[in-house]
């Protein structure tokens, strides 16, 4: 075990970890290659031998993720259930009432939740919407739980509004490499998305920011994805790598499968540039075998969500996670009893 972890749980915090000395932001393109192209004990190797420099490898974080405002949405993004320009049969709705979030968020921490993901089908938030979801980061706070949002574009007023409600985490994706972004989305470019990291970072707010793969996208979009994300000013301290879930309707529904081998060299390769970072297996372990889920824990992925629904698509019923858990000897990561800002050590 390394000097930074403990045996039982991590003892910074993930926003402190990624600040840590050593850490590079000057990743080229044909040195990540390289990774990819490593033989996968080699890289597997790798990728447990930084993780656990920063982290307990028995522990996995969990989150659960609710849908506070569904469908409806104004942008295209190619793979989205909630985009206006599909018809997916999903029901769109208005913003959920505070009382009725916070009944959720209780349920959830029962099951065992540390973290509380709430997800709104915005371009962007206007100011009132903004006044509601701050109450309900305030009630899911006081629940003892960490709290994070994902509304889309903010400006950098917005984002410090959100911090002064204590905010933890805010998620925003880049999705993808610059260049294979515009053949997904055309309503926001990269650079806004580049834009609103770099409001939430400056507010002090936790950055959780990784993409999507199985979108048809070649290895040089998933290398450029990870390049992109690791040379930000600091790594996110939380990295979703989501595995693309098909939804029929959407522009990707017939989009080639990934192999699942290829899955777990991402994870991998992302836990070797950003190990001080919580790499997320997040959507499309409602299909992913036992064995593949099992293999991106030892590439180091020690975050999940948790409950039967990600935001509009099913995840795995908790019982299901609780059988590979104990299978694999794998603990729920406690919440930190704090959150430092990785600006204040810098
Ligand atoms: N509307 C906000 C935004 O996009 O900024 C927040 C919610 S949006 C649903 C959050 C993220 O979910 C997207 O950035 C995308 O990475 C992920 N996502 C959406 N649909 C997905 C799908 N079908 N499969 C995998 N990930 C998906
Ligand atoms: C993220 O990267 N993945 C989550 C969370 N951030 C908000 C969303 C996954 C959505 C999967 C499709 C759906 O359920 O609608
Ligand atoms: Fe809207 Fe977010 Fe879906 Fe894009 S990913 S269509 S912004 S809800």
């Amino acid at each position: 075990m390394s000097e930074i972890a403990t045996a039982s749980s991590q003892t910074v915090s993930p926003a402190v970890a990624a600040a840590l000395p050593g850490l590079r932001h000057d990743w080229g393109r044909a040195e990540v290659d390289a990774l990819f192209r490593l033989p996968f004990a080699d890289l597997i190797f790798r990728a447990q031998t930084e993780h656990r420099r920063y982290f307990d490898a028995n522990e996995v974080q969990m989150s659960t993720l609710l849908s506070i405002k569904t469908g409806g949405c104004p942008e295209d993004c190619g793979y989205c259930p909630q985009s206006a320009k599909f018809d997916t049969g999903l029901k769109a709705s208005k913003l959920m009432a505070v009382g009725a979030v916070l009944e959720e968020a209780r349920r959830a921490k029962e099951a065992g939740a540390s973290r509380y993901c709430m997800g709104a089908a915005w371009r962007s938030p206007k100011d009132h919407d903004l006044d509601q979801v701050i109450e309900m980061i305030q009630g899911v706070k006081a629940m003892g739980m960490e709290t994070c949002v994902t509304l889309g574009m903010l400006d950098g007023e917005q984002a410090q509004r959100l911090k002064q409600a204590g905010l933890d985490y805010y998620n925003h994706n880049l999705d993808t490499s610059p260049e294979y972004y515009p053949e997904i989305i055309s309503t926001r470019t990269y650079q806004d998305r580049l834009d609103t990291l770099s409001n939430v970072r400056d507010a002090g707010i936790n950055v959780c920011c990784g993409g999507i793969v199985g979108m048809g996208e070649d290895l040089d979009d998933r290398v450029g994805l990870l390049v992109t994300l690791a040379n930000l000013p600091s790594h996110p301290e939380s990295v979703p790598i989501n595995l693309l879930v098909k939804v029929e309707g959407t522009d990707l529904d017939d989009a080639a499968p990934l192999d699942p081998i290829d899955f777990v060299r991402t994870i991998a390769v992302a836990k070797i540039m950003m190990p001080a970072s919580m790499i997320r297996l997040s959507a499309g372990r409602e299909h992913m075998s036992d064995e593949t889920q099992a293999l991106c824990y030892l590439a180091g992925a020690n975050s999940i969500f948790i409950g039967a629904k990600l935001l509009t698509t099913d995840n795995p019923e908790q019982e299901k996670d609780q059988r590979l858990f104990d299978a694999l000897g794998i603990r729920p990561m406690p919440a930190p009893c704090e959150v430092a800002s990785i600006r204040a050590a810098e």
